[in-house]
């Protein structure tokens, strides 16, 4: 059965060639044009990615047994406006962005559908338009976003750990999306404020003196959405990531310092917003978010 892989970033192009191993694959990009993709394994293995590419509006091949939404944030729910109402509601799309808000939007639009939502750690850069770097193994959570997907998860998490990635369900998924969202809030507008990677951002005392209110405030609002997340836990995961990925360049400082509009929207500016329907005040969150707007513009 054929895999449809919507957005040809790294990641989209990652699990594009794993995916190939098991069924045909066709991406699914707003320009066409890439031909080819040389795929280099963590073990330096070099392979060279071929795949259909059509545009959004294209007929959809057929049969399809997944779609991989690897579009950022804010693209989305326009890809998939095009997307969904020639997709059978049967087929499992499988929504993988940075931060949250996107998902939930697609979810409302399209409730009828079998929608499934993850976090992946899977490390993927593109040193090359070319060329896919896999830059670290990490886990794949997905869990149901609509009724319908419940009972598919499984059969998801199972066919991408077939494809090669360490996968697995989680319900509810929002627990998981929420871990990733607090992990970038500490991290990801802090890089592009500061214009470093991530390893330097603990010695900058900008974080030093934000970091402390920032997590009692993304766990205060984590706590009224229902999600259990400790402030100080967080405080030591963040400079754990930062420890971990010190050479990375954050993908909100890659897609500032590439003129792209960041997924500030969806990480910083998703919890404020949040704060703000339960009647809390967020101003660390806000004050990243509006730093990181005055950035872009
Ligand atoms: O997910 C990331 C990102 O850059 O978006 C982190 C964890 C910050 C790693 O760079």
């Amino acid at each position: 059965m054929d895999s449809l892989v919507v957005g040809p970033g790294a990641l989209g192009l990652l699990f594009a060639a794993r995916l190939r191993a098991l069924g045909n694959v066709t991406l699914v990009g707003r320009k066409s044009g890439l031909q080819q993709s040389q795929v280099q394994w963590q073990d330096g293995t070099l392979s060279t990615l071929v795949l259909p590419q059509q545009g959004p509006g294209e007929a959809l091949p057929e049969p399809l047994d997944l779609v991989l939404v690897t579009t950022k944030a804010g693209d989305t729910l326009q890809a998939l406006s095009l997307l969904l109402p020639a997709l059978p509601q049967s087929v499992p799309v499988l929504l993988m962005q940075n931060g949250m808000g996107s998902q939930q939007t697609v979810a409302r639009a399209f409730p009828g559908h079998c929608l499934l939502a993850a976090t992946t750690t899977e490390g993927a850069n593109r040193p090359a338009p070319d060329r896919v770097l896999h830059a670290g193994h990490g886990e794949t959570c997905l869990g149901p976003l609509t009724p319908s997907a419940a009972s598919l998860a499984p059969w998801v998490a199972q066919k991408l750990r077939q494809a090669g990635f360490y996968s697995r369900t989680s319900h509810p998924i929002e627990q998981d999306l929420w871990g990733k969202l607090a992990v970038n809030a500490g991290i990801n507008a802090f890089t592009a404020l500061l214009d470093c990677p991530n390893g330097v951002l603990p010695e900058q005392p900008d974080f030093q003196q934000r970091i402390t209110p920032l997590c009692r405030e993304i766990a205060a609002v984590a706590q009224a959405e229902g999600v259990s997340l400790q402030a100080e836990a967080l405080h030591q995961q963040i400079l754990t990531v930062c420890a971990r990925t010190a050479g990375n360049i954050s993908s909100m400082l890659q897609d500032h310092r590439a003129g792209r509009s960041t997924e500030i929207d969806y990480i910083n500016g998703y919890i404020a917003q949040c704060a703000r329907a339960h009647g809390l005040a967020a101003p660390v969150n806000q004050a990243l978010f509006e730093g990181v707007k005055q950035l872009h513009s």
